[in-house]
């Protein structure tokens, strides 16, 4: 816990987070009642070590190697004078989840026993990573990029890195310097961090200082020890309810959730309320987004009083639909059965 305190800029109130080690998962009852987007004071933080307090005037971002024909550095101003663009995305860690294994599947990972509140969706800004690229002269014959974080060093391994193919940096990646309308907050990776839509969290570098360039496929301890054979999220839902939720009986309810899938717009939400005997379409409302989530709710009137297990199974426009187990993974990644979520009914 102190430690935690020390590695996170923002405070972590306890009815927002959990802490675990260095980093800090939201409570998905901290999203009952918000808008879109995760606000800044409830979205979850994963630190490798802890969080830099970087100075902006005298930071650059430095492009270089062999697959550019104009290595150069640039500044904050610069960035910031660039033609910019907003997404709305999701950044979720890969493990988020992975408790589950344990308490679901009865089959536990190790490493951060994340429940589902590694994830958040914002409103990022910033340059496109395809306008930098083309500004430093990027050759054809680019492979890979390494993009590095200026925190210190993670173990014997050094800085905090992660090769990115050429093809996903050209699409939709963003040099981002704004979340959610301010500038990016210490812990979210200031002044400047990627945003890789759709990727495993560990993709959207933060506190970036250097993007090498190679033409040849790069490695780094982030795609062969950690994090290896992942690359984008699976389906995933969650209701905005603290975990064991006490609710009354025949009372009226809109139980209210979001899903998310790193492939595509998630196209159905189902909910059952028995255990997966029955299942009932859920409403969405508002934005239906790529890369982000969909907001969903279905109205219930709990009765009898007892025990439920609340689920909640999304379908993606791929045609991947949740299942109700998940295989095993010995790094506890990519948890996306369909999550027993308990709660209590009461009488009132
Ligand atoms: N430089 C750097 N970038 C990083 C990390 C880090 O520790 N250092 N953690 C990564 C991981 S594992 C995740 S899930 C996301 C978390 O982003 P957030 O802390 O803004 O939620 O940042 C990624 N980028
Ligand atoms: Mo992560």
């Amino acid at each position: 816990m102190e430690q935690a305190l020390a590695t996170i800029v923002k405070p972590l109130p306890a009815h927002l987070f959990r802490v675990h080690d260095g980093s800090a998962e939201m409570r998905w009852e901290a999203m009952a009642g918000q808008g879109y987007h995760t606000p800044i004071d409830r979205f979850f933080v994963r630190n490798h070590t802890y969080t830099p307090n970087i100075d902006p005037t005298t930071w650059r971002l430095r492009l270089h190697g062999p697959g550019l024909r104009c290595p150069g550095e640039y500044t904050y101003d610069q960035l910031r004078a660039m033609p910019s663009r907003t997404i709305d995305a999701a950044i979720e860690c890969a493990g988020n989840g992975r408790r589950l294994y344990g308490t679901q599947q009865h089959n536990p990972a190790p490493g951060t026993q994340w429940g589902l509140g590694g994830i958040g969706v914002a409103r990022w800004r910033g340059v496109p990573l395809r306008y930098l690229l083309q500004h430093a002269g990027l050759r054809r014959d680019a492979v890979d990029l390494l993009p590095s974080g200026l925190d210190a060093p993670f173990e014997d391994h050094g800085h905090v890195r992660r090769p990115l193919p050429v093809g996903k940096a050209m699409d939709d990646v963003l040099v981002a310097y704004e979340m959610n309308g301010q500038p990016l907050p210490p812990d979210h990776g200031f002044p400047v961090r990627l945003v890789v839509p759709g990727w495993v969290g560990i993709a959207s570098i933060k506190w970036l200082g250097d993007i090498e360039v190679a033409t040849r496929e790069l490695t780094s301890p982030w795609n062969t020890v950690f994090y290896r054979d992942v690359t984008t999220q699976p389906v995933k839902s969650a209701f905005e309810l603290a975990w064991n939720a006490r609710l009354m009986a025949g009372r009226p309810y809109i139980l209210h959730g979001r899903s998310w899938s790193g492939q595509g717009r998630i196209v159905r939400v189902e909910v059952s309320i028995d255990g997966g005997r029955s299942w009932h379409q859920a409403e969405h409302h508002g934005r239906h987004l790529v890369s982000a989530w969909l907001p969903w709710h279905i109205e219930w009137a709990p009765k009898p009083a007892g025990a439920y297990e609340l689920m909640a199974r999304a379908t993606d426009e791929t045609g991947v639909t949740q299942p109700l187990t998940t295989p095993h993974h010995p790094f506890g990644y990519h948890f996306g059965a369909v999550v027993r979520h308990p709660i209590s009914v009461v009488h009132g």
